[in-house]
């Protein structure tokens, strides 16, 4: 049904796929066109985590599309950089957990896509860096903003200004990345983290993740006044019931979402 992502659906786990092998699955808009149908349309009380990776083995996202940016003016430049960046925000605040599974070069967009995802693992081979000003532009997909948050102001800047690519030790140096694992095992490891995640309580993960994103942009009085109110409507859940009830009983919980 997509021309350029692969769609997998393993029990509560979707597996979607970037595949554009021509270009080491750079970003154009036909691209960001379907990331935003299937994120409009990703069911999240279906699906406990989303798992996203590249195709092949040499590559995540190589970035935007350099050939589809090189003839763009400055208005065209900011509609394109706002209509990534509007994807990846979707991506970002998608209820459910996504992890980026990162089998290669994640550069300029690609490393800015990963970095709107919850958690990332990579192979040993992979690569990060926003060489965009090598190019004469910045980072238009959000990098600018989420590299700092991520990493720190100095260890972004230093990426971002020099535009130098980070092998895979050095980005979990740094906490870009949680896990790397050899590349044979990326997508077990990812698939294992994926299914840990969906043996939750599926709404009390998201209302952490929905916590952890809402309460970074707010002062300390109002994140934890917001953290109370979602910590009590857990209460409000069969699966707070049950897993509770387990508990206490030292049975095992299959939370069913309610
Ligand atoms: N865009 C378009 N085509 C690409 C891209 C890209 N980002 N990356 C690779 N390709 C193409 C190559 O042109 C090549 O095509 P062809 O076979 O037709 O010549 C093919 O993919 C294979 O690539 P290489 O032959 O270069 O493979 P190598 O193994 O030699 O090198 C690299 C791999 C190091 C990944 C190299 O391809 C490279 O440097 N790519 C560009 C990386 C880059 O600069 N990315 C950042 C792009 S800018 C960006 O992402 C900005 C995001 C914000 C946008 C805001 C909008 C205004």
């Amino acid at each position: 049904m997509y021309e350029h992502l692969k769609i997998e659906e393993r029990g509560a786990i979707a597996i979607l796929t970037i595949s554009a092998p021509k270009s080491l699955n750079a970003l154009n808009s036909a691209i960001l066109g379907e990331l935003g149908d299937y994120l409009d349309n990703f069911d999240s009380n279906r699906f406990r985590c989303l798992v996203l990776t590249g195709d092949g083995e040499k590559s995540f996202v190589a970035g935007a599309d350099i050939s589809e940016m090189a003839a763009l003016n400055a208005a065209q430049g900011e509609a394109f950089g706002r209509r990534g960046a509007d994807v990846f925000r979707r991506l970002e605040t998608l209820p459910c957990p996504v992890i980026a599974a990162v089998n290669g070069f994640a550069l300029g967009g690609g490393c800015e896509l990963a970095m709107a995802c919850d958690i990332r693992i990579c192979s040993d081979n992979a690569k990060f860096g926003q060489p965009e000003v090598g190019l004469g532009i910045i980072p238009g997909f959000s990098g600018t903003v989420r590299l700092a948050r991520l990493i720190g102001q100095g260890m972004a800047k230093m990426l971002i200004y020099s535009g130098r690519a980070i092998k895979s030790d050095e980005a979990l140096r740094i906490g870009l990345v949680q896990a790397v694992v050899p590349q044979a095992e990326l997508m077990d490891r990812a698939l294992e983290l994926a299914n840990q995640i969906a043996a939750n309580a599926p709404l009390a993960v998201q209302a952490a993740k929905l916590c952890i994103n809402v309460e970074y942009d707010m002062d300390a009085e109002n994140a934890i006044a917001f953290e109370s109110k979602a910590f009590g409507s857990c209460f409000a859940t069969d699966d707070q019931k049950q897993g509770m009830r387990a508990f206490l009983e030292k049975g095992k919980c299959e939370f069913q979402g309610k």
